[in-house]
């Protein structure tokens, strides 16, 4: 019986690139399950990415127009492209490295403006692509192909400065999570203004060894039990969260959206007389 799902991908270059056991591939079922119940068009899709592995979900195996573009650039090519087609999903999936390290800028700024993109950030930790380098969420004292003895920087709480920097849906969850991202999705899609999900994601190759996970599962493992609910954490201590990863929504707002109001600004220019 054939996948009815696989009318979302280019089939003709399956199987997948992706590691055994990287939750690349779970993203990228969850995104075929969420478009096809939201029952949108893929003709009404753009997808924009970057450079990584994670930029290989969308770019080559998702079946809609995309633009893979250089490392970091994605939400500012997205950002073009929303301007000109506002009314179409312009869809991001890239990496920690791509959107909160060197894109990191981007992505703030697209938060305030609250323009209406949809942003994946698949955080697996780490710069994967390129053997594992330290990337701006790998946890302190980790030790990476460029901080052999550790890393000395605090992580960044990429969904709290997103959530901070003023986009109008933002959410955590993990690959383990599968239903709670697949509604979070969805959500996150229907939302007009910017929205932002951080996926927790797993990568044995280049992350896990490093932490003593040597296999996806056992970082699956760390997801399940190492979860906590947003609504649980208050009052909690900061050393109480240590390694855990915080789960739910962190905002939902009402705001106007970027393209809206170039588009104001439009129509009260037409209306003068020259
Ligand atoms: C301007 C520029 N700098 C560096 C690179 C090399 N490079 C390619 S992918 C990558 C890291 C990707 O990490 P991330 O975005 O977290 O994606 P992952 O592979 O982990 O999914 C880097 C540094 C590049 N292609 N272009
Ligand atoms: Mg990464």
């Amino acid at each position: 019986m054939k996948n009815e799902l696989l009318k979302y991908l280019r089939t003709d270059i399956l199987p997948t690139e992706f590691c055994s056991g990287c939750g690349c591939g779970t993203v990228l079922n969850i995104f075929c399950h969420v478009v096809d119940e939201l029952k949108i068009n893929p003709d009404d899709i753009i997808m924009v990415t970057g450079i990584g592995c994670s930029s290989w979900i969308p770019s080559p195996y998702f079946s809609a127009d995309t633009l893979h573009t250089t490392h970091g650039r994605a939400i500012a090519f997205a950002t073009g492209v929303k301007v000109m087609k506002p009314d179409k999903h312009v869809i991001v999936i890239a990496g920690d490295g791509d959107l909160a390290g060197i894109g990191g800028n981007h992505l703030i700024h697209a938060a305030r403006r609250n323009i209406g993109l949809t942003v994946f950030l698949v955080n697996n930790y780490i710069y994967g692509m390129t053997g594992g380098q330290v990337s701006p969420t790998t946890p302190s004292n980790v030790p990476t192909t460029t901080t052999p003895y550790g890393n000395t920087e605090p992580a960044f709480k990429i969904a709290e400065l997103v959530s901070a920097a003023g986009a109008s849906y933002v959410a955590r969850w993990t690959t383990y999570q599968v239903f709670h991202l697949k509604k979070a999705m969805k959500d996150a899609i229907l939302n007009k203004g910017f929205s932002f999900i951080e996926i927790c994601s797993q990568c044995p190759t280049s992350y896990g060894k490093r932490v003593g996970m040597r296999e996806g599962i056992d970082q699956l493992k760390d997801f399940r039990d190492n979860s906590i609910d947003l609504k649980k954490t208050a009052g909690m201590k900061d050393e109480e969260l240590e390694n855990k990863f915080i789960v739910g929504k962190f905002a939902e707002r009402n705001r106007t959206e970027f393209t809206e109001n170039l588009r104001n600004i439009n129509r009260k220019f037409d209306e003068v007389p020259v």
